[in-house]
């Protein structure tokens, strides 16, 4: 009886007590893998500059399904080496919440799953309440050990209609256990955002959002790939836009889902207070090879051979880092030009093109951020960045620097509960 009446007061807390935030989020992504670059590329947690972002999440920590808890995916995600008491190398956990020291207000989270954890392994811990609240405790424990303010979940996702519920499922009482773990011990809640999809069709698949918005802080759009992986299931035959902010005329059926508006109103029509989303902004660019070298076709949708060249230093193909993108157009002499019906650059050589963003598309796509009332923007990710200036020649993370100038610039407007999207 006792804890049916706790469970219902953190309910109606959960309802009456919404953050009121006067401030635009910035949230940043920050990815263990890319302490694995070559020269310039190399990134690690104390290049981050603290005081561009509110919020910087740790991508990504996996699920051990043995021991019910969350846990690293590199050994030095936790691990110092401390020899004769002195530290010789501090984790990485510990490393990225250092940064807390330079920017006191700044919220770190930790994102669990991301692509390359089984959707399996999220329907094993999350099904049954058991194994579910057993997670949730342990992941409390583990946030608490290595000083982190809360937990994004990025299950890539959630299929069917169990999956739905048990996302649903996860998502309140990850958020009733942080209100009880706070009350308990008199600490500040943790906080609990998750990272989502942006395709329509997918959106429908995966969320009850009704269900899911009261318990999360914030909603991380994840509003880029829009022309690669779920590009109606085909990438390699048509060249397209990473993350246009705008649908072209001339797109029809679902093509027309494949691009930021259609993914903010989707969930704002869905039921999802505008105060809730984040805008995630890509900052890379998605490359593909054209069918002819000279004189080629140029225009979005114009046929592919596949993807472009690897970058490099994220020697990945189908994919360049700003920084790349930077030094393709300055040193390499790449031709640009900017798409004013989708608000997004997009440069070429030869047979290879990049749809990208740069300082004007982030502008515009922080004006719409603003107009929507939306919470904030997100990045993927702070290693794409010209995180040192020396590739782009317009300061350190010129991207970064930009979406928080523009934001602040415009400063959120008194608090409107409209829960239209605004044409
Ligand atoms: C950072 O940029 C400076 C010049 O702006 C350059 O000399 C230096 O090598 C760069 N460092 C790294 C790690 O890229
Ligand atoms: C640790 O300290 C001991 C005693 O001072 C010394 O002999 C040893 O070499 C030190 N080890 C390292 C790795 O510095
Ligand atoms: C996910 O796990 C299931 C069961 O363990 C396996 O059958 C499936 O191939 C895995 N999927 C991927 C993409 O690895
Ligand atoms: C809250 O904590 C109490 C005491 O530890 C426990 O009995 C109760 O089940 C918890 N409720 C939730 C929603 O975690
Ligand atoms: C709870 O924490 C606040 C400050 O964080 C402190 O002022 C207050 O006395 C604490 N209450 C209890 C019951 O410990
Ligand atoms: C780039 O990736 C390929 C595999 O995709 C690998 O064989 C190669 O060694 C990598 N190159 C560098 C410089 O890391
Ligand atoms: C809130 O925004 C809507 C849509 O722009 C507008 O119609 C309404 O007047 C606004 N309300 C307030 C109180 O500003
Ligand atoms: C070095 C490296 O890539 N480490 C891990 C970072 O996290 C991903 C999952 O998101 C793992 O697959 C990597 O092994």
């Amino acid at each position: 009886m006792k804890s049916f009446i706790i469970n219902c007061l953190l309910l109606i807390a959960v309802f009456i007590y919404p953050i009121h935030s006067q401030q635009f989020i910035v949230g940043c992504y920050f990815t263990n893998w890319s302490q694995y670059r070559p020269s310039h590329g190399y990134f690690i947690p104390s290049y981050i500059d603290s005081t561009l972002c509110t919020h910087i999440y740790y991508a990504f920590a996996n699920i051990n399904i043995k021991n019910r808890s969350p846990s690293p995916f590199e050994i030095n995600d936790i691990q110092s080496i401390i020899i004769n008491n002195s530290i010789q190398y501090m984790g990485m956990y510990e490393q990225f919440n250092l940064l807390k020291i330079k920017n006191q207000h700044i919220k770190t989270l930790l994102s669990l799953g991301g692509a390359s954890v089984n959707s399996t392994k999220f329907r094993y811990i999350f099904q049954s309440n058991k194994i579910r609240q057993e997670f949730i405790q342990n992941t409390i424990k583990y946030l608490r050990k290595y000083k982190f303010d809360g937990l994004d979940i990025d299950w890539e996702y959630p299929e069917t209609e169990k999956d739905r519920r048990i996302f649903s499922l996860l998502i309140r009482d990850y958020r009733l256990a942080f209100q009880n773990e706070s009350f308990l011990t008199n600490r500040t809640r943790l906080l609990l955002t998750a990272a989502v999809a942006a395709y329509r069709p997918k959106i429908e698949a995966s969320y009850n959002i009704k269900e899911i918005t009261p318990f999360l802080d914030y909603i991380n759009l994840m509003a880029y790939d829009y022309h690669d992986r779920h590009f109606l299931g085909n990438w390699n035959t048509h060249i397209g836009f990473n993350s246009p902010l705008y649908p072209r005329s001339t797109e029809i059926d679902n093509q027309r889902f494949l691009n930021q508006q259609a993914t903010v109103k989707t969930w704002i029509d869905g039921g999802c207070p505008p105060s809730k989303l984040v805008l995630g902004l890509g900052i890379y660019g998605r490359t593909f090879q054209l069918q002819q070298k000279n004189n080629p076709n140029i225009k979005p949708y114009a046929p592919s051979k596949g993807p472009g060249l690897p970058g490099s230093y994220t020697n990945s193909s189908g994919f360049l880092s700003y920084y790349e993108i930077c030094d393709l157009i300055k040193k390499h002499e790449w031709h640009t030009e900017y798409d004013k019906e989708q608000e997004v650059p997009f440069a070429y050589k030869d047979d290879q093109w990049i749809g990208y963003d740069n300082e004007k598309s982030i502008e515009k796509k922080c004006y719409f951020i603003a107009k929507q009332r939306l919470s904030g923007a997100m990045i993927w990710s702070l290693d794409l960045d010209d995180f040192n200036g020396s590739f782009c020649e317009q300061g350190k993370y010129p991207l970064l620097t930009k979406i928080k100038k523009t934001l602040e610039k415009l400063q959120k407007p008194i608090k409107n509960n409209t829960k239209n999207f605004i044409k």
